[in-house]
């Protein structure tokens, strides 16, 4: 029997996107600063000129699975992270833009075969928001942590 799993301590080799909304980007940008925190506690390079990660910055979340497609086609990352914040208001748009994130970014991991982290808040409100953002609990961090292993199990398994 194999056992196989993604590992935390073996991201050397690693090369990451990160894809992140303007919209709400009080929100979004502090994911950000959590996912990056996370990564280079985990000896990924964080600096500016970093050959293991870029950071590409799209209008809104309808557009990640768009422009995550584009760099997963690339071949050049092993993972590629989402950050979104979508929060409800009082029009239908939530529904529209939440839909084709979730589904697009899905589609994107399958048809690519590069693993997508779907890293989009989808919230009531902004303090629901802003609880997941950093002020009880960043995300952000998780889905590196996801990312991570994601990106680990995947070369394990090539
Ligand atoms: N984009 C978001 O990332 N979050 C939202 O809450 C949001 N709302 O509510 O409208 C949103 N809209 C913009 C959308 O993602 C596109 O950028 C825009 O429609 C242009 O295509």
């Amino acid at each position: 029997m194999a056992t196989l799993e993604g590992k935390f301590t073996n991201s050397a080799d690693l090369h990451l996107a990160i894809v992140i909304a303007r919209f709400n980007d009080l929100i979004t940008n502090k994911l950000l600063s959590g996912c990056l925190d996370c990564l280079s506690r985990h000896g990924i390079d964080t600096s500016e000129n970093s050959s293991q990660l870029d950071v590409v910055w799209v209008p809104g979340s309808f557009e990640l699975p768009m422009i995550s497609q584009a760099l997963a086609r690339k071949g050049k990352y092993d993972v590629v992270i989402t950050l979104g914040a979508v929060i409800r208001g009082d029009t239908p748009h939530f529904d529209v833009v939440v839909a084709e994130a979730s589904k697009g970014i899905a589609t994107v991991s399958r048809e690519t075969g590069v693993p997508m982290i779907f890293g989009v808040l989808t919230t009531d409100t902004m303090q629901q928001a802003l609880e997941r953002a950093g002020i009880k609990n960043n995300l952000g961090w998780s889905y590196a942590l996801q990312a991570l292993e994601m990106g680990s199990l995947l070369k394990t398994l090539n």
